[in-house]
């Protein structure tokens, strides 16, 4: 067998033997510096090669159809750690779940989402979130309005993942239903030292902020890339900077407000 192969096998064995967890990575309120949402993030604890990230396996799962029933166990799973973030007295966080392309345009996610949120009332649906990619909503916007409007109308929030990275017509995001975007790390990189990499993170800034958008940006990895952001009126961060992807125990042990 390939490589390939052999990894394809695995992973199908990979979700009746629990060998997929969720890592965590907080999201911080950019005035009051607590932390507003976890973002879930899938890892594979392989037997014998450890920890494998994602981008070696979804597209593998995107391919072989296990990105469906994995994308419904990370969207229950969720669920569960919202009385544990209780039970450690952090209940206002949310939890947001990365929504694959696969799942976007199955047909069956509002369905699903519906039935999970009818058996139980708690957490509230308003404590999940969803991310899906600024590329994927502008692929078919149409399509993805009609799937958004009715996430939404279940209570469910929505950001818009990795804005910045082209896709994105302006005239579009005013269209599309939302709770906040997340500007991709590539925006951010170098606000602090470029001028037009500095222009263009000021005119986004201000459009979300015209449409009523707040702006999460991701990938922060510097002291000065946070003082500009705040200084130019970003309303969320996350990244390295303030803490990594972790298991959800390492990640509450090290979850505290920033000092802002
Ligand atoms: O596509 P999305 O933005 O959901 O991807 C999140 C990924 O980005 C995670 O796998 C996470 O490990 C990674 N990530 C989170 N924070 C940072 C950061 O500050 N810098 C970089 N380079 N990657 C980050
Ligand atoms: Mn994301």
């Amino acid at each position: 067998m390939s490589e390939r192969e052999e990894m394809l096998a695995r992973l199908d064995l990979a979700m009746g033997a629990g060998e997929f967890e969720l890592f965590f990575q907080p999201q911080y309120d950019a005035r009051s510096g607590r932390p507003i949402v976890l973002e879930s993030l899938l890892r594979w604890r392989h037997p014998e090669r450890g920890l494998v990230p994602p981008v070696v396996f979804l597209a593998m799962c995107e391919d072989s159809g296990l990105i469906l029933p994995l994308g419904r166990w990370m969207l229950s799973e969720v669920r569960a750690y919202h009385a544990r973030l209780a039970e450690a007295d952090w209940s206002g966080i949310s939890i947001s779940v990365n929504i694959s392309e696969v799942q976007f345009q199955d047909g069956e996610l509002v369905d699903y989402l519906q039935r999970m949120l009818a058996q139980d009332a708690a957490p509230p649906a308003s404590a999940l979130e969803l991310e899906v990619q600024e590329s994927l909503v502008m692929k078919d916007p149409d399509e993805a309005i009609r799937v958004l409007s009715a996430v939404r109308a279940l209570g469910v929030k929505v950001a818009i993942d990795n804005f910045g990275t082209g896709y994105a017509s302006m005239a579009a995001l005013q269209r599309i239903p939302a709770d906040k975007i997340k500007l991709d790390g590539s925006v951010v990189r170098n606000v602090d030292q470029d001028a037009n990499s500095a222009a263009i993170c000021r005119s986004i800034l201000s459009l979300a902020h015209s449409l009523k958008l707040p702006v999460i940006a991701q990938g922060v990895e510097r002291m000065e890339q946070f003082e500009w952001l705040r200084a130019n009126d970003v309303d969320g961060l996350q990244g390295y900077l303030f803490a990594r992807p972790a298991p959800f125990d390492d990640m509450l042990r090290g979850l505290g407000a920033l000092p802002v």
